[in-house]
């Protein structure tokens, strides 16, 4: 009989509401739920094809443990003796720093593991973790510590009252965005312009998102100067709201002595931008009744990240459009989480390596991770929900030598992947449809979002009997160590005992269930229960109506100002940008090299589904100009080396790309996956060998790795095309 059951897509941030067909515990159909309260029946292909992922044949559904070059099923139990075992032997011989852990893209959707991590992490006494925040977004949480006081206080723009908005770096369209919660994002751009306002998109590549709009190329890696440039002219101008900011902001004169060399001018010798259009666009940002910035994860990962997104928001804030409706906007969540992330160990600022580089929100530079085990550092490792070996930077694949010195690497995935393949074993997870939940804190709790809105699902299928979810795998492993989860006896003995009997025919309890109902009830919402049933397609809470923030006490700073001008990031300005920017002219005769992220693909994570990924992608977009001056034709091979490696992959013209400018879709290269049978047959080549890791790679303000905008020279290949 089939059942039809309402969820949301756990796969990027849009979190759209679907419908699935489910009969016998196996989908038949995955639809949009036209009633959503925020998708409204918007999905994409990666959603409603989900079913070819969850019921794919080569799903891990069993602990596997590797033995010599084989791979053999195991029991839980045996999985988590030999696994505990590893690890007390490790922390005995070099200490608890010694083992920890590696998060990917999909734990942060994930509302439970990273509570049962982080407890497990704690009680160990490891701050060991890394994760793919420190290839995608980590420097907007340091600018949010140091400006607002907590790692947490996230700014969104307020797309939906907006009447000019300016996009640096990010493609919405496709990747259903980026730290603040935006499904239909077509249609909410083209609101804008119905409205009568201007949607300004600043990128290398023409893309996809900039349909809807304008669309301005810039040089990557340069959004810094273009930042400076537009932030000093306000000064010159004067436009700024000198009131609001003596009131409620400090450190107006450092920023404004910091950004004084920067004219736009200056600006344009290296991004591309003419001065003239610069200074049009900051007539139109201040002209605007409500005007709204973002940046996001195409300027993240350049060698300025943090600086970037300290230019921006202080843009917002000195300009009045901070705080302000059709600005940028703090949320106002259900919970205070900032508040709870402000003096939180694992989430504040903190410096916990042997160098001085810094954890953010909790993580170390995942472009540490090869040095750290090569240079004996770190000895065992968890890997939950990634494939660091295609995503980080990994000259001359090193990263691979590196795991696979591991005294212990443990992967928790769906899949055995390229860095699974490298595990003494691997422990298989339950799909996001296999579990209860809620869209991930930042969206659910935080409120970053233009419409805010509560949604919860319940699990939609029974998971194969030997998968389990993370919550509970760090459990049972805290029990086995004796650590007390959550500093609370009673709770932790609670959970624990749940965690041991689930699973059994004496399971009495969904803890995921509870602690979310919890979380809700404590905030005065509806419980899991009463959101099932009587929010099936979700709450929507009231908008942000903006004037809450500057001002109040919820600025965390310890005077409750803003900081314009953060020490630390003035002095990295002063010390960095005017060499960087020696290093720009001298390579403006050079190809950078920019990713480019695609419809149909999830990072590696859709690459062994057949029906989403049918062909290689994997190619090097270039602009005709550049083909051209190459000398190469379509599908010619080329040669691409940066400072640290090279790698030879075929040519794609396309007039989408700025001149001097190449792409190429990251997180391929599948050539050793036999777990992934259907992506290893249409391998591609991992663009990351040539991102640079180690100290003198990392962005040292937010650990971010340097992935977009890398200096790569290119050259016809002698290898002969034949596909
Ligand atoms: N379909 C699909 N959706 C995804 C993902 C996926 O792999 N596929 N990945 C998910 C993940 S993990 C994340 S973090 C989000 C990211 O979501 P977004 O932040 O929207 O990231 P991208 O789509 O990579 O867009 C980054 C853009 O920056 C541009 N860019 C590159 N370098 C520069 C630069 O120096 N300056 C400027 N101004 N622009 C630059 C690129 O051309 C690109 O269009 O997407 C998520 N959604
Ligand atoms: N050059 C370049 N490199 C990049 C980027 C770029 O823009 N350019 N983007 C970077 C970014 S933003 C990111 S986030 C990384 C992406 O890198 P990762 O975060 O490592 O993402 P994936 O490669 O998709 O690997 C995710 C793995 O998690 C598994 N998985 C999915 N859901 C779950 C779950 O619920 N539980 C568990 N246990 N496993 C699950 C999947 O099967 C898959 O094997 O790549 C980074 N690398
Ligand atoms: S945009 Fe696509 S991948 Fe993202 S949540 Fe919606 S259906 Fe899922
Ligand atoms: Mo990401």
């Amino acid at each position: 009989m089939t059942d039809t059951k309402l969820t949301f897509c756990s796969l990027c941030e849009s979190f759209c509401g679907l419908e699935v067909d489910v009969d016998n515990n196996h989908i038949t159909d995955i639809r949009p739920d036209p009633q959503h309260v925020v998708s409204n029946g918007y999905v994409c292909v990666k959603g409603t094809k989900f079913d070819s992922i969850q019921h794919s044949p080569d799903r891990v559904t069993e602990p596997l443990k590797r033995v010599g070059d084989r791979w053999q099923a195991i029991s839980w139990k045996q999985a988590l003796d030999e696994i505990g075992d590893r690890i007390k032997a490790i922390i005995e011989r070099n200490g608890p720093q010694a083992f920890g852990n590696f998060v990917g893209a999909p734990g942060g959707s994930n509302l439970m593991s990273p509570i049962f991590r982080g407890e497990f992490y704690k009680g160990l006494g490891s701050n060991r973790m890394y994760g793919t925040g420190t290839c995608d977004t980590m420097n907007k949480f340091r600018v949010n510590g140091d400006m607002y006081g907590s790692p947490m206080r996230l700014a969104y723009p307020d797309v939906d009252h907006t009447n000019f908005m300016m996009i640096l770096g990010a493609n919405p369209n496709i990747s259903g965005n980026t730290l603040y919660h935006l499904p239909r994002s077509r249609d909410r751009f083209a609101g804008i312009i119905a409205r009568g306002g201007r949607v300004v998109w600043i990128n290398p590549r023409r893309v996809e998102s900039a349909r809807t709009g304008e669309h301005l190329f810039i040089r990557p890696d340069t959004d810094v100067y273009f930042l400076a440039a537009f932030c000093n002219e306000i000064f010159r101008r004067d436009a700024i709201d000198h009131e609001l900011i003596a009131r409620t902001m400090k450190n107006l004169s450092s920023l404004q002595s910091t950004v004084a060399p920067w004219t736009p001018e200056r600006q344009a010798q290296v991004t591309g931008i003419p001065a003239a259009t610069l200074l049009e666009l900051v007539d139109a940002y201040l002209a605007a009744d409500g005007a709204a910035l973002n940046m996001a994860t195409g300027v993240n990962q350049g060698r300025s990240g943090t600086l970037c997104y300290w230019l921006l928001e202080s843009i917002s804030a000195i300009t009045g459009n901070f705080d302000r409706q059709g600005g940028n906007l703090i949320g106002e969540g259900i919970i205070d989480f900032a508040l709870q992330a402000k003096d939180d160990p694992v989430l504040k600022l903190g410096f916990h390596r042997s160098d001085d580089l810094p954890s953010v929100s909790g993580q170390q530079p995942a472009a540490m991770l090869a040095d750290d085990i090569l240079g004996g550092e770190v000895k065992g490792l968890f890997v939950e929900a990634s494939n660091p070996l295609l995503a980080v930077p990994n000259p001359g694949n090193r990263l691979e030598q590196a795991l696979g010195e591991l005294e212990l690497l443990v992967c928790i995935d769906w899949f055995r992947n390229e860095t699974g393949n490298l595990a003494h074993y691997i422990l298989p997870a339950a799909t996001w449809m296999e579990r209860p939940g809620m869209p991930y804190a930042l969206q659910s709790f935080v409120g970053c979002t233009p419409t805010p809105y509560l949604y919860a699902a319940d699990k939609v299928l029974e998971p194969p009997p030997g998968v389990r979810e993370e919550w509970w795998m760090y459990t049972r492993l805290a029990d086995k160590f004796g650590i007390t989860l959550m500093g609370n006896r009673f709770l932790s003995g609670f959970l624990k005992l749940a965690a041991r009997l689930a699973h059994t025919p004496l399971g009495f309890i969904s803890v995921p269930r509870v602690l979310i109902s919890g979380m809700l009830k404590q905030s005065g919402q509806p419980d899991f229960k009463s959101m099932l049933k009587d929010h099936p397609h979700g709450l929507r809470l009231p908008d942000n109506p903006g004037r809450n923030f500057l001002g109040t006490e919820r600025v965390l700073t310890e005077d409750a100002l803003v900081d314009l001008g953060p020490p630390d990031f003035v002095a990295t300005f002063n010390d960095r940008v005017e060499s960087l920017f020696e290093d720009e002219l001298a390579n403006l005769g050079r190809m950078k090299l920019i990713g480019k992220r695609e419809i149909k693909r999830m990072n590696s994570s859709s690459a062994n589904s057949p029906r989403l990924v049918k062909d290689k992608t994997n190619y090097a977009y270039i602009s005709p100009e550049d083909a051209a001056r190459l000398g190469v034709a379509e599908m010619d091979y080329v040669d691409v080396s940066s400072r640290v490696d090279n790698i030879t992959i075929q040519v794609r013209i396309s007039d989408e790309m700025m001149p001097g400018v190449v792409a190429i879709p990251q997180c391929w290269g599948h050539e050793k996956a036999d777990g992934l049978p259907h992506a290893q047959r249409h391998p591609g080549v991992n663009s990351n060998f040539l991102a640079g890791d180690g100290y003198d790679s990392v962005e040292k303000l937010s650990g971010m790795a340097h992935l977009s905008g890398i200096v790569v020279d290119m050259a016809r290949s002698d290898r002969i095309a034949t596909a």
